[in-house]
């Protein structure tokens, strides 16, 4: 028996909101065929079987899709995000309810647990024990990319054995697209296994017209929110340091523009921003700079910056030199592991072109081995490991050395830096997610009742209450196009960047300049989980502000 805490012990008695539709039986409504958002050509001829299939709405019916048991597995893929769990738990009680020898089991430790045959069966014990609860625990989760026939056919035997008809990816865009090809190799080769996929990355950047957002984002965004507002308030009454916090979130830089919106910083910088406006990093730092002097005329030497993880992606040049080194390291990656760890800069300075060269030259050691370090296995470079928030209060810190000799800066500058992250990916799912992911799991039982394939389950109108919440399916087809990935174009599902013309961003840049130079700060407190619905239910001011 797990020791657990008061609040713990609390929420598992919290039975998750869920929309009218999925308390009785449903019946699913096809509505028109789709295409994919790009590349139509491309992705037709690759997922011949699930391509164009429309998308699904649930609607409340006299009589169920199915009666019959059915067995399910179910993988959690990529980082954790609150609310995986409640995913979990909405599967089990979904298919529970069609019949009750209907058995679920989870693969464990990500899609490797396919390939391996590692599994184990979730009955009502296991899954009581983890409801409203945060982590992926229950089952544990790894980022093996199911991509290969091999493995495909490896997992087809367990699958088999075990008598699975379906199985639920639960994960991001890139576990979502495996997904897919997954759900394509196993309905063209007639074996008759359903693969659905779930919504999920802190991130945020797994959303499009019909998925809303990617279950995580709003309590890791809520958790992060808490300690930004607790540093600002700290440093609004120590006044003597600037907080320099990186924020998780990968590419996009919807965690750092959430978290602006709900407390005020001083400074945000928006990646997608960086990149559209063809921002160097010198432009970034004496942007940074001027702040932090203006502030300082006024006598205010401290402030808070915010940093999305992914930023150093987005300034032009250094996505040159990250892509030159994805397609070197892609190809070379062997022989550049045989190098000795003191003679590996300047293996990489000899073969990058030279312009690439040049600034990878000028990094500071640290930053340039961060940069060369070991691919996800989807190909991209772990940001997480980048220390941007050094390397730019390190760049303002010489650059306020100069203006304080030419005369034109007199304050102090004393940096403190954090990078928020793991602190919020296990968070206890707030209300919002635990409501999201239970329907999105129980939707997901839907999906495989009425026989689809190759879907990823959708719950939308989630700024409604939850009773209004719309569920049912999006051909995952629908949102891809193609991409250039480990030095190859593959199919991907299309990831959603800040919109520099949407309305969440459109509000954050109206309002920065006041809050570079006032000190506006707000404080918005731990996430509540009991109390009164304008404290405990409410979505992120991101999908507020894109739904309005
Ligand atoms: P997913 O996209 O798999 O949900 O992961 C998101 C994330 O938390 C990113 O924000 C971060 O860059 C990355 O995972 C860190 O990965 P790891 O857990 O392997 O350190």
């Amino acid at each position: 028996m797990m020791a657990k805490s008061a609040l713990q012990i609390a929420r598992e008695a919290y039975n998750p909101k869920v929309p009218t539709a999925l308390k009785g039986a449903v019946k699913a409504v096809d509505g028109a065929v789709t295409h994919s958002v790009a590349d139509r050509e491309d992705i037709k001829k690759l997922f011949p079987n699930t391509y164009g299939m429309p998308v699904v709405t649930f609607e409340a019916a006299n009589k169920p899709l199915t009666d019959a048991a059915i067995k399910v597995g179910v993988i959690l893929s990529g980082g954790q995000a609150p609310g995986g769990h409640n995913v979990i738990a909405g599967l089990f009680d979904g298919i529970k309810t069609i019949h009750a020898d209907s058995k679920l089991y989870g693969f464990l430790m990500g899609p490797g647990g396919l390939v391996d045959h590692k599994y184990k069966e979730l009955t009502v014990d296991i899954i009581d024990e983890y409801r409203n609860t945060g982590g992926f625990d229950m089952i544990g989760s790894g980022r093996t990319k199911l991509e290969q026939k091999e493995q495909f056919d490896k997992g087809l035997e367990i699958i088999k054995k075990l008598g699975i008809q379906a199985l639920v990816i639960v994960g991001g865009d890139d576990s979502n697209t495996n997904a897919c090809v997954l759900a394509e190799y196993y309905k063209a080769s007639g074996t008759g296994v359903q693969v659905i996929g779930c919504p999920k990355t802190i991130d945020g950047d797994l959303k499009n017209e019909q998925i809303e957002t990617s279950f995580g984002f709003d309590t890791a965004c809520k958790v992060y929110a808490e300690m930004i507002g607790n540093i600002e308030r700290d440093c609004n009454s120590a006044r003597k340091y600037w907080h320099f916090i990186k924020l998780m979130g990968r590419s996009a830089s919807h965690i750092a523009l959430e978290c602006a919106l709900q407390t005020h910083p001083n400074i945000c910088i928006i990646s997608e921003e960086v990149e559209a406006k063809n921002l160097t990093l010198d432009a970034i730092v004496t942007n940074i700079a001027e702040i932090v002097a203006k502030r300082a005329e006024a006598g205010n030497n401290f402030g808070t910056v915010l940093i999305p993880e992914g930023l150093i992606e987005f300034v032009p040049a250094f996505k040159h030199l990250i892509a030159e080194l994805n397609d070197y390291l892609a190809h070379h990656d062997a022989e550049f592991k045989t190098i000795a760890r003191d003679a590996q800069r300047g293996y990489i300075i000899g073969n990058l072109s030279a312009a690439n060269a040049e600034l990878y030259t000028s990094l500071p050691e640290g930053v340039a081995r961060q940069l060369t370090l070991d691919r996800d296995p989807h190909g991209n470079v772990q940001v997480s490991l980048i220390e941007t928030e050094k390397l730019l209060s390190e760049m303002v810190a010489r650059k306020l050395e100069v203006w304080k000799k030419e005369g034109k800066y007199k304050g102090k500058f004393a940096p403190q830096h954090h990078f928020f992250g793991y602190e919020g990916r296990c968070a206890a799912p707030s209300n919002y997610d635990a409501d999201y992911c239970y329907s999105l799991g129980y939707t997901a039982s839907c999906l495989i009742a009425a026989g689809k394939t190759g879907y990823m389950s959708s719950v939308r109108n989630t700024t409604a209450p939850a009773a209004q919440w719309v569920a049912g399916g999006i051909p995952v087809t629908m949102m891809m196009n193609m991409e250039r990935r480990h030095g190859e174009m593959k199919p991907v599902i299309r990831k959603a960047l800040v919109e520099l013309n949407g309305k969440p961003f459109k509000t954050f840049s109206i309002q920065r300049d006041s809050w570079a130079l006032t000190t506006d700060y707000v404080y918005p407190g731990p996430i509540q989980y009991f109390g009164p619905t304008e404290v405990c239910d409410q979505s992120t001011q991101t999908l507020k502000l894109e739904k309005e």
